[in-house]
């Protein structure tokens, strides 16, 4: 059976990771350019001022992917390129990237998605208190009727937010990630509910502006699948992933997806967070529940987990030795078959995997290729999963893999490489990997080769 002829197979990158221009054509300064500038947030001092440049090579970038066969691009949108100051006027030559860009996939064949926020949060909004800031969901709303407003003609797929278990859970949780606040749990929740309402709101416009316009969701989470296929472990990695738990909410899936999907907080999460729950205003759960047309998920890795015998779960080390990627995170193609499953049997909505991937010590070798054996055997076992939660009648739509090419890996800078693309920062040289060569013809064979 194998995937359906429709299948979208595609790539994802962010504005901030490739864009570069950082300082150009007036666009306003975001988050992660301030924080980059901090002394020890980044790895080495590396920043996205020029990352790949993107915004001066977008063509030639586009090409590759012609070249790749992707049906479609999931980029995402720098909000202060295009409102410097995140509310009032638009950036005429920010907004102009892109709708070229835009014309230039269309040109290709390749449909593009757009991520409305992938976290280069305008500098301008934070200093007015951000997400914390009650008014901060009517920002983001004026935000994205400017974008629908003009781009709405070229683009008809979007997702409203990128992981805002990292944005929110790693940003202002005293993580590694911008603005690097250490909030209090009220305040964390409060400015969950605020981006809650915030990508009902984007739902609600993008609608309004484009009828017939696709809109999804892409969020991440921690994520387990069952030891063995006992139905009670099963259970057990069903409970894991959508357990609203009081110290982990930040990072966990029920949290952010329930009130998207079903219009309600987890109760048992509403139970444990006690006197620091949001105050929830009557119609507040209508506007974040809007229906949506596919339910993406960026999914990398997950634990195996086991029943405890009492109705819970207990997380199984791996064994000594296991296989991890550079970045140091497991290589568990099972998540791609049980977390689209248990999230499809949850929330009913198709699935659209926004992000799948690995970094890899890549190098251009004597030969002038680089040769990422690593990641061609990840992908091919990823998606071999992935093919039977289809063929297991799980509504996935389509995979990106990320990444295009390489990029800034937010605090780690430029010390992971996760594209099918090689990036030489030095020179801006690309180079395809060998994995690119091998997706281009799984795609081609529409999986056939895998
Ligand atoms: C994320 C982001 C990407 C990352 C990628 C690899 O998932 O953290 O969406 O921007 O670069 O996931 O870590």
């Amino acid at each position: 059976m194998g995937f359906p002829e429709n299948f979208i197979w595609g790539a994802a990158t962010a504005s901030y990771q490739i864009e570069g221009a950082a300082y150009e054509d007036g666009k306003g300064l975001s988050i992660w350019d301030v924080f980059c500038k901090r002394p020890g947030a980044v790895f080495e001092g590396h920043s996205g001022d020029v990352a790949c440049d993107h915004y001066h090579r977008f063509r030639e970038d586009v090409a590759l992917m012609k070249e790749l066969g992707i049906k479609a691009y999931r980029l995402s949108i720098s909000w202060p390129r295009v409102l410097p100051e995140g509310t009032g006027a638009i950036n005429e030559k920010g907004m102009r990237f892109y709708e070229e860009l835009a014309d230039e996939l269309l040109k290709a064949g390749i449909t593009p998605y757009v991520t409305l926020f992938h976290w280069d949060y305008p500098y301008a909004l934070y200093k007015r208190g951000g997400w914390l800031n009650p008014e901060s969901p009517l920002w983001f709303e004026e935000y994205v009727r400017k974008i629908a407003g003009r781009l709405g003609g070229k683009i008809r797929h979007f997702f409203t937010f990128n992981e805002p278990q990292c944005f929110i859970g790693l940003g202002f949780n005293g993580k590694e990630h911008a603005p690097n606040l250490s909030c209090s749990n009220q305040d964390l929740l409060q400015m969950a509910h605020n981006v809650l309402l915030a990508h009902g709101r984007a739902v609600k416009a993008l609608r309004e502006v484009i009828p017939g316009c696709l809109v999804g969701y892409a969020p991440t989470g921690t994520s387990y699948y069952p030891a063995t296929e006992k139905p009670e472990d099963i259970e057990a990695a069903r409970k894991a992933i959508f357990s609203p738990d009081r110290d982990n909410w930040p990072f966990g899936i029920a949290w952010w997806s329930d009130p998207v999907l079903l219009g309600r907080y987890p109760e048992e999460g509403i139970r444990s967070m006690g006197e620091d729950m949001p105050s929830v205003a009557p119609g507040d759960l209508e506007l974040i529940s809007q229906p949506l047309d596919f339910y993406g998920q960026n999914i990398y890795n997950s634990r195996p987990v086991e029943s405890d015998g009492k109705g819970g779960f207990r997380v199984v080390p791996f064994p000594a030795g296991y296989p991890r990627t550079c970045i140091d995170w497991p290589v568990t193609p099972e998540s791609l078959y049980w977390l689209p499953k248990f999230l499809y049997e949850r929330y009913k909505t198709p699935i659209v995997i926004t992000e799948n991937g690995m970094s890899c010590h890549d190098v251009v070798s004597l030969d002038g290729k680089v040769h990422d054996p690593n990641r061609i055997d990840f992908i091919h076992r990823y998606l071999r999963y992935l093919r039977r939660a289809v063929e297991d009648g799980v509504d996935v739509r389509g995979y990106f893999h990320w990444s295009f090419m390489d990029n800034f890996e937010w605090c780690r800078g430029y010390d992971e490489r996760f594209g099918l693309v090689h990036v030489d920062y030095t020179t801006q040289k690309r180079t395809p990997k060998d994995s690119f060569y091998d997706y281009r013809e799984i795609i081609r064979s529409n999986g056939e080769t895998l």
